[in-house]
């Protein structure tokens, strides 16, 4: 686009991409301080992750108590959550209501996808485009684009052939599916798969689930929430929310903890016996939860401290599936415990149980291809009427790689990225002044609650917009040689853990051709919000603005 154009465009001080948890608690705060902004979103709907990942069985792997906004007491006290664990639902409506609460639609464009974002040095703007033509510019590009938007469908051949209906778990039909008398085929076993394979299985007339890698998966206890506990949780929420900012507590909730346990948080390497050991797996199994990973501080780091967890799961496996053979093909044994984000089911193992799911190993004869009537593998032909793809995300760089992005010098993302994503903790990237990224590459996000992380970067970003104004200053960068550091110490710390063992979507391992990255920063939300609040009381170290 010309800069002719823009100079009729209008004009923001702010445009936000997305209209998650992230877009729209930074669109509350830039309203809140008289900021200009417009929030656009490409679905028909706010709720980003929530708005699309409406397939059977989809809930929240945190507790609902701690996967919600901290930002309004009021809002926190007068939120009813039903359950321990929110199902997509009920999560969708709570975000429709803080929407209209905070009367936040009014600057919300649905069904308007951002194809591109140019960066222009003489105006100090970023000059936005939509699919739908319409052209905008903003001081501030800030994307809020989520961590898992941009589904990766498997390069099978024949899908296009399959007679049956095929759907995505991340693109679920709003009406539902009725699976009733269906023979259905599932390919994948991620967390939405492992989700979605227990209520599929108790309405299909069959399922067959394509498993390539197994997962370790920890049952949720999930469970109608208790009104006492509740108030008594709301009394103290303030206390509750600073101990999950500082990473005091899991993050993923803490429901079931006495106060005393909820306090002590995680057991020091090699303090418990082996037995002491194998008891406290036991007590978080039956408590439930990914809290589970969290017994001892070193299964991340420690090969065998990691197998003790590891080895507790495949027996309890081993001890729910009836067929020895078939326990043993769920039982993950070519990557650590964690290093793939733990999986939180209600009764997936015990699926496998059911007279009507069949469980088939395309590791050893892979999916060759995809006929008019079902799934063929080197072995087999497996006729299906329904054929729905759990096949996970490009995720982290995917939504903001997708988009035409161009910095100073017009230099493309694309490029400055070719070798994995590069960014000052997550938030800035060299040569893109103004340009923010919530959660974006470099930080904690989908190693930590999101809400958590969510809310400390758009509060980081809206103190520091403030600041900017308060000082005159326009432009926000990040120096290059404090990115680099950065992503080397990301780097180091990814490296001191098991994560790299994992060959997960945190390394872009999932889809061909990515660079192998690790992306997320290991090191836990309490210390890198202490690096983030360093940096601000260092006056911005490492970025440079003007
Ligand atoms: P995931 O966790 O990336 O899972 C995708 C699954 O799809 C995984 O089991 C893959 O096996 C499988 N897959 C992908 N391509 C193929 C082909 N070609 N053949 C067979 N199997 C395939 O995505 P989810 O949506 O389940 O979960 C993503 C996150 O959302 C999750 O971590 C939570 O944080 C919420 P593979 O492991 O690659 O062998």
């Amino acid at each position: 686009m010309s800069e002719a154009d823009h100079d009729s465009a209008d004009q923001f001080d702010a445009v936000i991409v997305g209209a998650g948890f992230a877009g729209l608690y930074m669109l509350y705060r830039l309203r809140e301080m008289g900021f200009r902004a417009r929030v656009f979103e490409a679905a028909d709907g706010i709720g980003g992750t929530w708005y699309w990942n409406r397939y059977p069985g989809a809930r929240c792997d945190a507790e609902s108590m701690a996967y919600s906004y901290s930002f309004s007491a009021q809002l926190e006290q007068e939120w009813e959550w039903t359950e321990r664990y929110p199902s997509q639902p009920e999560i969708l409506r709570y975000i429709e209501y803080v929407a209209e609460r905070f009367d936040l639609m009014r600057d919300v464009q649905l069904s308007t996808r951002v194809t591109c974002a140019h960066y222009d040095e003489n105006a100090n703007a970023w000059n936005v485009e939509t699919d739908g033509g319409e052209r905008v510019s903003a001081r501030f590009c800030i994307m809020a684009t989520g961590c898992l938007s941009v589904p990766q469908l498997p390069d099978i051949p024949g899908v296009d052939e399959f007679a049956g209906s095929v759907y995505q778990t991340s693109r679920w039909p709003h009406e539902g599916v009725d699976f009733t008398g269906q023979h259905v085929g599932i390919i994948g076993t991620g967390s939405s798969a492992i989700q979605a394979i227990p209520v599929i299985a108790a309405q299909a007339e069959h399922l067959t689930v394509f498993q390539r890698t197994p997962n370790f998966s920890v049952p949720a206890k999930n469970k109608p929430l208790d009104p006492n506990w509740v108030k008594q949780y709301k009394a103290q929420y303030p206390q509750h929310r600073q101990d999950y900012r500082l990473g005091k507590v899991s993050g993923f909730g803490d429901l079931l903890l006495s106060d005393d346990e909820r306090g002590k948080g995680i057991a020091a390497a090699g303090s418990l016996s082996r037995a002491e050991l194998q008891q406290m797996y036991e007590k978080f199994w039956q408590l439930g939860g990914a809290r589970f990973l969290g017994v001892v501080d070193d299964a991340l780091v420690n090969e065998a401290s990691n197998d003790v967890a590891a080895e507790f799961v495949r027996r309890k496996i081993r001890e729910t599936v009836r067929d020895p053979e078939v326990a043993e093909l769920l039982c993950p044994k070519t990557h650590p415990i964690g290093t793939k984000r733990i999986c939180v089911d209600t009764d997936y193992f015990e699926t496998y149980n059911r007279a009507n799911v069949t469980l088939v190993d395309v590791a050893g004869s892979p999916i060759q291809t995809i006929t008019n009537c079902g799934v063929r593998t080197a072995l087999a032909q497996y006729e299906l009427d329904v054929l729905v793809m759990a096949t996970g995300f490009d995720a982290m760089t995917g939504a903001l790689l997708e988009m035409d992005i161009r910095g100073s010098g017009g230099q493309p993302l694309s490029e400055k990225w070719a070798a994995g994503p590069r960014s000052y903790l997550g938030l800035c990237i060299a040569g893109f002044p103004n340009l923010i990224t919530i959660t974006g590459p470099g930080s904690p996000s989908v190693l930590s609650n999101m809400l958590i992380s969510i809310e400390q970067h758009v509060d980081w970003i809206a103190d520091c917009i403030d600041r900017m104004r308060n000082r005159g200053l326009t432009r926000l960068e990040a120096d290059l040689g404090a990115e680099n550091r950065w992503v080397d110490h990301v780097n180091e710390v990814a490296n001191a853990t098991l994560y790299p063992k994992g060959g997960s979507w945190y390394l872009g391992a999932n889809v061909p051709g990515k660079p192998r990255v690790f992306m997320p920063y290991a090191a836990g939300v309490g210390p890198y919000r202490e690096i983030c609040d360093r940096v601000t009381a260092n006056g911005y170290e490492g970025f440079l603005v003007t």
